[in-house]
């Protein structure tokens, strides 16, 4: 026997009378679970209306620009009941256990609809949990719906709304973002087409599958026209190689992460023209604070890593050198100048690589600020940053200072225009006149987007780094 059910818009967030803008199933058609169904366009983005449940679809309900809102019915499937297709009915815990398995599988495999992080992001623009309403970042588990235990575990009771959706898109400014649907998304990423380098013919700009082939053919004459091609970005497709001809492998997918952070920093690398400026902060007075101050900070619940001091420098340094807390707006003909000091920090998680942001660094002490990176950083390794909570930052610091290293050329998390390495400190002969004393010296690498920053402003602005933090009562001035 065959029960049928009503497969409904689930919840969008504050969204209402969404436009429908393509319909990717037809009437008589067999749909499996989690297929996509319908595509909805808000003003800021696109998302994919999953099926609830798979079966044939015996009534479609909606049609190419009709206004959904939450719970209207899309359609409704007839699904064969478990009994009759053969399953042991009494192994309903077996199946859920599959079908989670499925969700979990199917989620770590999904393609993310979104072109990852802009800013996405990472140093990856990196890309969160929490609730799902649309926003223009999102977790791992916000890629796709029902994937985070709560929801797999709403996924199995037919009682339950499906639920909710996001819009794709993260780490991004909403203005900035293309419309397309995820379908077309998907084809640019395959195509590995920047869709905001494409322009969009339908309603509100939306970019189709039409414009995206244009956009092909015309960036390919000019490749051609150019001498040898050598005037595009074309490159050679890394070769194939079957690595079990030459020992013994094991495949693991990409976690969730690292699949959006890893366009988003691949992005940001070949679309900002980088530079990294190296200089050495002498922070012997420094750590002798710090050490000073631990059991203060260990009263107070905390821990004062070299990092908190870090973030007040930079802050200082966003200060005084105003342009570093600037992003390029999105049509490049202006600097948007920030007068807020949200530090990016990146942490290094089982997953991959987060950045969460310490809000308003600057009206926070250094016991203040130590408590919010070890907040969010424990957050990020246990999968529970929000996308707030990794939203708006003016510059990111990367640490690797508990590692070691001498020095590194860290990505820059656009739309941000600057970032931040920190490596190992190690005390080290310094000349001082007279005498080499013993002086420990942290190692700094600043990459800045050239396009932006020139080289002098960035020389000063590590100067001025090494400044303050030789002497970190000048961060109090
Ligand atoms: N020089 C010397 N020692 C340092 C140091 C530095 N620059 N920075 C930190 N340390 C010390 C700390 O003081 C601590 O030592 P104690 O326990 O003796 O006090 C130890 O190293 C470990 O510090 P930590 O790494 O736990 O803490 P943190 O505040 O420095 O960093 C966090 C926090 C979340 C940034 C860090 O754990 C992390 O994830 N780092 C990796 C970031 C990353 O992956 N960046 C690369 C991005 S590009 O791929």
């Amino acid at each position: 026997m065959a029960t049928k059910t009503e497969i409904k818009v689930p919840d969008i967030g504050d969204f209402e009378k969404v436009p429908v803008i393509e319909v990717l199933v037809a009437e008589g058609d067999v749909i499996e679970e989690e297929q996509s169904l319908v595509t909805l366009e808000s003003d800021k983005a696109t998302m994919e209306v999953p099926a609830s449940k798979g079966g044939k679809l015996v009534e479609l309900r909606v049609s190419e620009g009709d206004e959904v809102s939450e719970g209207d019915v899309i359609g409704i499937v007839e699904v064969e009941d478990e009994a009759d297709s053969g399953d042991d009915a009494d192994d309903s815990d077996g199946k859920d256990r599959d079908r989670e398995a499925k969700s979990e599988e199917e989620g770590r495999k999904s393609e993310d609809g979104s072109e990852a992080s802009d800013e996405d992001e990472s140093v990856g623009d990196t890309p969160e949990t929490g609730n799902r309403k649309p926003e223009t970042e999102k977790s791992e588990e916000d890629e796709k719906p029902g994937r985070s235990a709560e929801q797999s575990e709403a996924g199995k009771s037919d009682d339950l709304p499906a639920p909710p959706v996001p819009f794709v898109e993260m780490g991004r400014d909403p203005s900035s973002i293309p419309h397309a649907s995820p379908a077309v998304r998907k084809l640019a990423r395959e195509l590995g087409v920047d869709l905001s380098q494409v322009e969009g013919s339908a309603e509100h700009g939306r970019i189709t599958e039409e414009d995206l082939k244009k956009h092909v053919k015309s960036r390919m004459a000019d490749g051609a026209s150019a001498a040898g091609g050598a005037g595009g970005m074309e490159v050679a497709a890394p070769p194939k190689v079957d690595f079990a001809k030459f020992g013994e492998i094991e495949e693991q997918k990409l976690s969730r992460i690292q699949k959006i952070s890893g366009p988003a920093l691949h992005r940001n690398w070949v679309t900002i023209p980088h530079v990294t400026q190296f200089d050495t902060a002498d922070i012997t007075e420094m750590e002798a604070f710090r050490k000073a101050a631990k059991p203060e900070a260990e009263e107070a619940g905390t821990k004062m890593t070299p990092l908190v001091f870090m973030i007040k420098a930079v802050v200082a340094g966003l200060k005084k050198f105003p342009k570093f807390n600037t992003s390029l707006s999105n049509d490049g003909e202006s600097l948007v100048y920030k007068k807020y000091f949200h530090v990016g920090v990146a942490v290094d998680t089982p997953n991959g690589l987060m950045v969460p942001v310490i809000r308003d660094a600057d009206s926070k002490s250094l016991l203040e600020l130590a408590h919010d990176l070890s907040e969010l950083s424990g957050k990020a390794r246990d999968g529970k940053l929000s996308r707030e909570e990794m939203q708006g930052g003016c510059m990111s610091i990367s640490s690797l200072g508990g590692i070691g290293g001498t020095a590194f050329t860290p990505i820059i998390n656009a739309p941000e225009v600057a970032i931040l390495g920190v490596s190992k400190a190690e005390t080290k002969p310094v000349w001082n006149g007279e005498e080499f004393e013993p002086r420990l010296m942290l190692p700094l690498s600043l990459s800045y987007d050239h396009r932006v920053i020139d080289g002098a402003d960035a020389a000063r602005f590590t100067q001025y780094l090494c400044h303050v933090l030789g002497d970190v009562r000048r961060l109090m001035l």
